[in-house]
């Protein structure tokens, strides 16, 4: 359901009314907005992701709500997410640097405000602060919560990157990586420096598509579904998805270059997000240590061929990343601590273009 836009009228003069500095929520309210991915618990002991709620489309067509204009959408990413990074990395491959800008947070959640406990996603508060995080260009906000709650004062989801938000409607347009990567292989090939590269091609479509969905679920999200579990069952349950899932990729990446053939797609980027963080951080902070991505001969060397793709490299912020996930997850790493290795570089050869010759 697209609830931010049932009354697009109210929301657009809730924005303009917000625009001289962001106001706070009652104590009662903030409380029950405060959510983050830590409480996303089942009774089982299981972790489940809930759905995003941003859900606008920009669309070529001039008309449209949304037009895919130069210069009017920004990017708010964190490098430490998987799910805002392949958005940039969408970004940086397409050539939309120049039409689209973007914002990275601070690596580790903080408190959002001070009247509850809630943690999250904040803003430098220069770009002094941290290398690669930057303060808020465009609303002078100090976190991502306070973009959601300026945007929509009735939103009771998490506060999450990527956001996409619109520069001249001053609200946010889409909170789903999934949405924001479509957007910005097609809609903007106008303005692209690289529209010929087409990562969802029809005639691969279906493909992508059940490749998707069996890697999401024992992969990208499994990886989360193992870090999260509170449980041992529900833990060891994902740990098996997760190296079938694996094994099954290390098979098909055997025969051929990419997950769909000779032909780099979203698939792939989707994929190496998860692969990027797999050894630096998932098999200590989220028990994923039955067998480490380098000892899969195939997968390791794929992950180094996207990797070597012009403008996939700078998506890949390690510190970030390392800083992030073992230091914002108290729960389960309580001292923060942010092991040594195993700083693996992925610029270095790969065996790859055998495939493709
Ligand atoms: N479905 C979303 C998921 C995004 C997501 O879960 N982002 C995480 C960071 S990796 C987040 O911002 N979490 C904030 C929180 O849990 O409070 C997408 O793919 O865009």
């Amino acid at each position: 359901m697209n609830v931010p836009f049932i009354n697009r009228e109210i929301q657009v003069q809730t924005a303009l009314k917000y625009t001289s500095g962001f106001q706070q929520l009652s104590f009662k309210h903030s409380l029950q907005m405060a959510r983050s991915a830590l409480d996303e618990m089942s009774a089982t002991g299981a972790f489940e992701r809930t759905a995003s709620t941003f859900r606008n489309i920009i669309s070529r067509d001039p008309g449209s709500r949304f037009p895919a204009e130069s210069g009017r959408y920004h990017l708010y990413i964190s490098y430490a997410c998987p799910w805002a990074s392949r958005c940039l990395a969408y970004l940086n491959i397409k050539g939309l640097d120049q039409a689209i800008s973007f914002t990275s947070v601070k690596s580790k959640w903080e408190r959002t405000k001070d009247s509850d406990e809630h943690m999250g996603w904040v803003f430098a508060s220069s770009s002094a602060e941290e290398p690669g995080a930057e303060p808020d260009p465009l609303n002078g906000a100090k976190n991502i919560r306070e973009l959601y709650e300026f945007a929509s004062t009735n939103y009771s989801g998490k506060y999450t990157v990527p956001v996409l938000w619109d520069k001249k409607l001053k609200t946010i347009v889409n909170n789903e990586s999934s949405d924001i990567i479509r957007m910005f292989n097609s809609e903007f090939n106008d303005i692209a420096g690289n529209a010929a590269l087409d990562l969802y091609p029809p005639h691969l479509q279906s493909q992508i598509n059940e490749i998707n969905e069996w890697i999401y679920d024992g992969i990208n999200n499994g990886v989360y579904r193992c870090g999260f579990a509170k449980k041992q069952e529900p833990y060891d349950e994902a740990v098996q998805k997760l190296y079938e899932t694996l094994d099954k990729c290390e098979m098909i990446l055997s025969k051929q270059r990419y997950l769909c053939g000779d032909q780099v797609t979203e698939a792939d980027i989707r994929l190496f997000v998860t692969l990027i963080r797999f050894d630096e951080v998932y098999a200590v902070h989220f028990k994923c240590n039955k067998k480490l991505l380098r000892e899969f001969p195939h997968l390791f060397n794929y992950t180094k061929d996207v990797f070597q793709i012009p403008g996939m490299s700078s998506t890949v912020n390690m510190e970030h990343i390392k800083k992030h996930y073992y230091g914002s997850h108290p729960t389960i790493n309580p001292y923060g601590i942010i092991p040594q290795g195993p700083n693996i570089d992925y610029s270095s050869p790969h065996d790859r273009e055998k495939f493709s010759k």
